[in-house]
């Protein structure tokens, strides 16, 4: 499959070239599923069709099925039925599937083809479906430090024997400054299409023209031989900073001090396990401090392997819960990014671009403001899944409808990531430059997201008025007084139907 491209990956372990036909198939099913953005289509099918070259390069028998092939049967069943057909194979072997949709799918094979399906573990994960259940069995809560504690003590990165290198697991104090030091600002490596991917991005234009993005300088690694230098640019220029800017922002800035490696490493192209490595042996070289290092080997054994076992742990209806009953339809500026919010135009403008935003953009902007105005957490979770090159559910829909929606009513993350513009001011250039003043909460200058975080607090005490961690908010809210109180709510009131009737102005 389009995200399992590693030549060491389970479904070909033990396969032998001489008997083996790799399939792989660029399907109109997995294209549409949702309106992926442009970017992330073609980035897939050119890392695919260079995989595909690899594979043959390496003696392997590889079968692969172009979009515009006229007997192409549009689904995974589909082409596997036309090569059941072909081959008639004593078996048939797949490495599972990253979501419930596609599991389900290939688990009818054996009965509808009547040949043996062997469907094997993802070995690029630290731990098994069953060792993930195993790991929650019995808690009374589930939080992701005490898991990345126990996936440090599994896999002794940045561990002296049984304890932590430095005395501490987490050093997020030191990190999460605002970024000022535009002048060391690491740059990332651009990817100039070749000629491969330059006919992938011709067939997105012809098929996929209705779909949301832009292809106007795509510049993703399409090979494991390139994404391998974008990580060794970050390990040298980023990595040492990467803990202290993790979560600043900047007009036009749209890589800071990040990896930008999410799309090579759910593709395939790159080993996550391997990266947490390369970046220890940074901080162990002394090249680069260990609350960077530590900070991004969290991110990478802790979150994502946390968020997966989330996904599976919850099951299919995961996708369903909606704790705070939020019914609003997502703006339409999602997909076209006008809006006079600075930081909204500046998270979305890039992200229609490039198919790419960081973290804090996806959580405190574009994240935090759906979560505001009680978006559907079903639409925002169909808007990650299109819009982000990184995207495949098993990442997105914990990372979405869990931590920044809070739709599965704190499993996931103790507290809603809710907040005022103040958050985003002390983070980020974007209010200097913005059209709204960040200190006024009400009137027609007011920056919108301080009514709206207000207002969101109180609209849903009943649900989060006993969460330990909003105690202090909750605490300020009553002690404003009812004329302030009411100022608000009502300033928010005219935003969302405002917001209702098309427009973010207030009336
Ligand atoms: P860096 O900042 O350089 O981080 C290093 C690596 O850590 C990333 O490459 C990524 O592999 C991993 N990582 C960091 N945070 C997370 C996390 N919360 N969950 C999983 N992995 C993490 N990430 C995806 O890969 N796919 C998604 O579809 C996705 N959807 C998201 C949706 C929302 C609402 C939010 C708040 C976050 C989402 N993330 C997703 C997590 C995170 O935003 C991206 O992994 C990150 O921005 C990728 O850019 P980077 O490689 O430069 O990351
Ligand atoms: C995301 C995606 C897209 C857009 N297209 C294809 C495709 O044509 N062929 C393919 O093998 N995979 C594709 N993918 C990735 C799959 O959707 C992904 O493998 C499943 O979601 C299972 O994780
Ligand atoms: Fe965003 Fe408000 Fe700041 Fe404008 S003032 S950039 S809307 S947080």
């Amino acid at each position: 499959m389009g995200d399992q491209l590693n030549l060491d990956i389970s479904s070909l372990r033990d396969a032998d070239p001489g008997d083996t036909v790799v399939l792989m198939m660029e399907v109109q099913e997995e294209a549409t599923y949702v309106r992926h953005h442009k970017a992330k289509i073609a980035f897939l099918f050119s890392a695919m069709r260079h995989h595909a070259d690899l594979l043959r390069g390496l003696g392997w028998h590889v079968e692969y099925t172009r979009l515009d092939d006229p007997s192409n049967a549009g689904s995974f069943t589909g082409e596997i039925a036309r090569a059941v057909k072909r081959h008639r194979p004593g078996r048939i072997v797949v490495t599972e599937a990253g979501e419930w949709r596609v599991r389900r799918m290939v688990e009818g094979w054996r009965d509808r083809f009547a040949v043996p399906v062997d469907i094997r573990a993802d070995a690029r994960f630290l731990l098994t479906h069953d060792e993930f259940a195993g790991w929650a069995r019995g808690r009374r809560e589930m939080r992701m430090e005490w898991f990345y504690r126990d996936m440090r003590r599994r896999t002794g990165l940045l561990m002296d024997g049984d304890a932590p290198q430095g005395g501490r697991w987490n050093f997020d104090k030191e990190n999460r400054k605002p970024a000022g030091g535009l002048l060391t600002m690491p740059r990332p490596i651009n990817f100039p299409p070749d000629a491969q991917t330059r006919e992938v991005m011709e067939l997105v234009e012809t098929h996929f023209s209705h779909h949301p993005g832009s292809l106007d300088g795509f510049d993703y690694a399409v090979t494991r031989e390139d994404a391998e230098r974008q990580v060794e640019n970050f390990m040298r220029h980023a990595l040492p900073e990467f803990g202290d800017y993790q979560d600043a922002m900047l007009s036009g800035q749209r890589h800071l001090w990040h990896s930008i490696l999410s799309p090579y490493i759910n593709a395939g192209l790159l080993d996550p396990l391997e990266l947490c490595r390369r970046a220890e042996a940074e901080y162990e070289a002394g090249r680069a401090p260990l609350n960077a290092v530590e900070g991004y080997i969290r991110q990478i054994i802790g979150w994502r392997e946390y968020v997966r076992g989330i996904y599976w742990l919850e099951g299919p209806d995961y996708v369903t819960r909606n704790f705070l009953d939020a019914r609003r339809p997502l703006p339409d500026f999602y997909w076209t990014g006008e809006t006079d919010m600075h930081c909204m135009r500046e998270a979305l403008g890039q992200t229609l671009a490039t198919a790419h935003a960081h973290h804090i953009q996806r959580l405190m902007v574009t994240g935090n403001f759906a979560l505001l105005i009680g978006a559907d957490p079903a639409e925002v979770h169909r808007w990650y899944l299109e819009i982000y090159v990184d995207a495949y559910e098993w990442v997105e829909l914990p990372n979405t409808l869990g931590m920044s929606q809070f739709a599965d009513g704190g499993l996931l993350g103790s507290k809603p990531y809710a907040a005022s513009g103040a958050y985003i001011d002390r983070m980020s250039d974007y209010c200097a430059r913005c059209r709204y003043d960040v200190r006024q909460r009400t009137g027609p200058d007011a920056c919108p997201f301080n009514a709206l975080y207000w207002d969101f607090l109180a609209r849903n005490r009943e649900k989060l008025g006993s969460n330990r961690r909003l105690a202090m908010p909750y605490r300020n809210w009553d002690r404003m007084d009812e004329d302030t109180k009411e100022a608000l709510r009502r300033q928010a009131a005219s935003f969302l139907a405002a917001l209702d009737d098309g427009s973010t102005r207030y009336q």
